[in-house]
């Protein structure tokens, strides 16, 4: 299929669903989910560290990993790709919804309404303990993490780490998106975190991939089209 199909299906779509990885960002200057970790992280691997485990483990050594995350995503500012979606969503309002892998919250600062982000938002915390009446009221103790002076609760990235469930709210309504859309753009991904990728497999709509290298869920793509977020989106969506 060519770019010129996928333009027309666009065309066509009325509720197209947008399934965004960490290859959307890659072009604002935020490394992948998977690029070669640097610096003191450079010896683990992202799926290790973003666990529970790994912060019970080391609460300081993986709160510093998200610390260092938060001041970059902070620095950089949506791109091209994030801003085509945007617009597109402020022409034709309702008919297109972002779901998203990542935790960068750049879809939402480009101004895109409703964003399903399923694996949380990098710059919030919240308690690893369930809060007792002593965490509400307590000024956090300024550790790595910050702690509740009185229990010792541990802050936390609000952020789903591996083996954690979906937030059910945004997964159940990503579903009904995937399930009532014409057309998926699946954007920037490796495809190889479920259930996020799932949503690509169960889709009633014609599947699209957008990303430069091959990925896990070409096989259940209707087209491929090999390119960045930055260049392909403001092309195929300037309707
Ligand atoms: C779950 C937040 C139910 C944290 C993330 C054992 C026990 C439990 C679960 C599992 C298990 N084994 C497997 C699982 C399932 C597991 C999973 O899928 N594992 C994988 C590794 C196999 N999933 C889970 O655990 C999920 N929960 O299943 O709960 C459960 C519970 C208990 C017991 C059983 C079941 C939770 C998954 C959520 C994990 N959290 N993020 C953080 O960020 O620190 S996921 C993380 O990966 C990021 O959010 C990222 O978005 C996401 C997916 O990666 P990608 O976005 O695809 O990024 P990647 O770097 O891989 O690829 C980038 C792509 O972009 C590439 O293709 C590249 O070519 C492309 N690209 C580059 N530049 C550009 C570009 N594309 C376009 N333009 C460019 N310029």
């Amino acid at each position: 299929m060519s770019f010129e199909d996928v333009t027309r299906w666009v065309r066509a779509a009325r509720r197209i669903v947008l399934l965004s990885g960490a290859g959307m960002s890659a072009e604002s200057g935020v490394p992948t989910f998977r690029d070669a970790q640097t610096g003191l992280w450079a010896k683990f691997r992202p799926e290790d560290l973003a666990t529970e485990d790994a912060f019970r483990r080391d609460p300081a050594m993986v709160w510093d990993w998200y610390a260092m995350r938060r001041e970059m995503v902070a620095k950089v500012a949506p791109n091209a790709g994030h801003g085509a979606v945007a617009a597109f969503q402020q022409r034709h309002p309702g008919r297109l919804t972002v779901v998203t892998q990542n935790v960068d919250g750049l879809h939402q600062r480009a101004r895109s309404p409703g964003v399903l982000a399923l694996h949380g938002n990098i710059a919030e915390d919240k308690w690893l303990e369930p809060p007792r009446a002593c965490c509400e009221v307590a000024r956090l103790r300024p550790d790595r993490p910050p702690s509740c002076p009185t229990c010792g609760n541990l802050r936390r990235p609000a952020v789903v780490w591996f083996g954690e469930m979906l937030p059910e709210a945004e997964l159940a309504a990503a579903q009904d998106a995937a399930a009532a859309c014409d057309l998926m753009l699946v954007v920037g991904t490796s495809g190889v975190v479920y259930p996020a990728a799932g949503l690509a497999r169960s889709t009633r709509g014609k599947v699209v991939v957008l990303n430069p290298v091959p990925t896990d869920l070409d096989d259940a793509a209707d087209a491929v089209l090999r390119g960045t977020a930055a260049t392909l989106l403001p092309a195929l969506l300037e309707d």
